[in-house]
């Protein structure tokens, strides 16, 4: 199976098991769950659920068993994006090409929204095989040592002057976290023994520091309507960003040499990581 054809296959079956897992529009609270499934259903490269089925795809194990924690991830995923774009945090209005969940429903709903979003994930997780490792792994990388502690560490670098260490620091919490959980849930799902883990734990540490990069590429240079979000919010914020730092052409660089390390990183596990190497590919040659 060509790349294109495997990514497809894995965004339809994510689709799938997301619309199964999510609650039905019509349950009560309707207004709550539509907007659930307004946030999550219908839009986004699944970039985390193709993390977590293609470090699955180094095992003999069947793809059915990695949507459970590849939506648990996206669920998390989905639930940053709609608390990131509330007034009181980036203050968004367009996200995956259409309105953001506040501006479709109402600040209360969007809050939440992400808190019911956050549960579920942890809920889809237990109700599927989730061991307490695996609860615990998404619970790291989601809260104050994780995501959300690296959303705080950017709130308080809006208008300030960071270094290149500090911009990483914040990346490695803020998407990087949840990055690794999606490729290291994949694993632990796989049956990885402890070098497989380190070794992916290295790649999956690289490649959130490459997704960043190349996020940061893409909002200096691609004009809204492709990316489905505001372009150009970095720079209009003054927020610190590789691009901000490095200069564009030391970005692009900066990008390329991340992509060296990331795929460097897989050697232990020889042409079984063919789709992690792809989709390290298409993580730095996106184009939203
Ligand atoms: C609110 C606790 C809390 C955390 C928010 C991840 C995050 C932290 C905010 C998202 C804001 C942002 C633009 C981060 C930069 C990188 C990133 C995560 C981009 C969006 O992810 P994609 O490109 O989005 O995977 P899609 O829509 O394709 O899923």
């Amino acid at each position: 199976m060509d790349f294109p054809t495997w990514m497809a296959a894995v965004q339809a079956r994510t689709e799938a098991a997301l619309e199964r897992y999510l609650p039905p529009a019509t349950a009560a609270p309707a207004r709550l769950h539509a907007a659930m499934r307004y946030a999550t259903l219908g839009g986004g490269k699944r970039v985390r659920p193709l993390l977590c089925h293609a470090a699955g795809a180094l095992f003999d194990t069947p793809p059915a068993d990695f949507d459970a924690p590849a939506c648990a991830v996206e669920l998390i995923h989905a639930y940053s994006l709609v608390h990131d774009d509330l007034p009181c945090m980036d203050d968004d209005v367009l996200r995956r090409g259409k309105p953001t969940c506040h501006v479709e429903y109402d600040e209360a709903t969007a809050l939440l929204v992400g808190d019911a979003l956050q549960t579920l994930a942890f809920q889809v997780l237990a109700e599927h095989g989730g061991t307490a490792a695996m609860i615990a792994l998404l619970a790291q990388a989601s809260g104050s040592r994780g995501m959300a502690g690296g959303q705080a560490i950017d709130l308080a670098a809006v208008g300030k002057t960071l270094s290149v260490e500090e911009l990483e620091f914040m990346h490695i919490h803020k998407t990087g976290a949840l990055i690794r959980a999606a490729v290291l849930l994949g694993a632990h799902v796989g049956g990885a023994d402890d070098k497989a883990l380190i070794d992916l734990g290295h790649f999956a540490g690289r490649v959130g520091l490459l997704f960043q990069v190349v996020d940061d590429i893409l909002d200096a240079e691609a004009p809204t309507a492709t990316l489905g979000k505001t372009a150009g919010k970095d720079a209009a914020q003054n927020k610190p960003t590789y691009v901000s730092l490095l200069g564009l052409a030391d970005a692009k660089r900066k990008a390329a040499d991340l992509r060296g390390e990331a795929k460097a990183a897989l050697a232990y596990f020889g042409e079984r990581a063919l789709r992690l190497q792809q989709l390290t590919d298409y993580i730095v040659d996106r184009r939203f």
